[in-house]
């Protein structure tokens, strides 16, 4: 199991005292798929967590969640999750990734400290936009049929897929983030994140988000980031990875390597919208 550094061996400031110190994260392990949007909040706050997916019996931790013998987890406001990440603090049991991730930005001082009193429900929009168009969509294009069938089933339509997301969805989703760092910069010239002068849990999602689709898409990202219409979207992306905690957890041994889950690195999937021009020959 990875060691938890001292500096993070830290009591949770949380704003309530009545609250626990302890934050458990529950999910598969040997990835870092969902859980890591959650890992990344803990890791940029210095909070200490316990992450079940570096301990022994990783596997039974989730399926004692999500197993339709588990009629109910925790005591008895908590409804069964379905899937991980589920996170576990106190009584509380929640899973969905950005429910936790609104749950925790609070106490973890990474949602916005301004006055706006909706500020989390636009940084929540923010996060789901992301994991819409940059997580649940390259998913999609490994597997545009269905979840249950193996990428070779469904090989073509993954390839016919991923040459449709290069070309409209990503440039769209990319486009989109740049518009919103513009509009904050225009606002004020201290607003460098996605919203307000102060990073917050958006800003880390949108930075898992891309840098699991470079993974995937490594050539159609190098692509847009040296076509030097998405610059501010680039030097914000840069700005999270070089951030001193997130630095230091990049290097560390606690961020695993992608495998074969949300993002996956197939090299026939690896294309960028030029690869389009003999298909659309033929359909022509
Ligand atoms: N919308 C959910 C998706 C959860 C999800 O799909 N979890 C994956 C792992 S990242 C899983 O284990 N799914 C099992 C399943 O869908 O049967 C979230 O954001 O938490």
């Amino acid at each position: 199991m990875a060691e938890v550094p001292a500096a993070k061996r830290q009591k949770a400031s949380t704003p309530d005292d009545s609250l626990p110190a302890t934050y458990k994260l529950i999910y598969w392990p040997g990835l870092p798929g969902r859980g890591e949007h959650v890992r990344l909040a803990f890791e940029e706050a210095g909070v200490a967590y316990e992450d079940t997916a570096m301990h022994e019996g990783a596997v039974q931790q989730v399926l004692a969640q999500i197993s339709t013998d588990n009629l109910a987890t925790g005591s008895a406001p908590n409804v069964p999750p379905l899937a991980p990440p589920v996170l576990q603090h106190g009584d509380l049991t929640i899973s969905q990734t950005s429910n936790i991730l609104m749950y925790l930005a609070p106490q973890l001082n990474l949602a916005s400290s301004g006055s706006d009193p909706h500020a989390i429900y636009r940084l929540n929009a923010l996060a789901l936009t992301a994991l819409d168009g940059l997580s649940n969509e390259v998913h999609d294009c490994h597997h545009p049929i269905c979840t249950a069938l193996y990428f070779a089933d469904q090989r073509t339509e993954a390839i016919r897929c991923s040459k449709q997301y290069v070309k409209e969805r990503l440039p769209k989703f990319l486009g989109y983030f740049e518009r919103v760092l513009m509009a904050q910069a225009a606002r004020d010239a201290a607003n460098k994140w996605l919203y307000g002068a102060e990073l917050t849990y958006a800003d880390l999602v949108l930075f898992q988000c891309l840098n699991g689709t470079s993974h995937q898409f490594p050539r159609a990202v190098k692509q847009l980031r040296d076509g030097g219409a998405h610059e501010r979207l680039f030097a914000h992306y840069d700005a999270v990875q070089q951030r001193p905690n997130i630095a230091a957890y990049l290097a560390s041994e606690r961020r695993q390597a992608y495998g074969e889950g949300i993002y996956r690195y197939y090299k026939e999937l690896d294309v960028v919208p030029d690869d389009d021009g003999e298909e659309e020959e033929k359909n022509n």
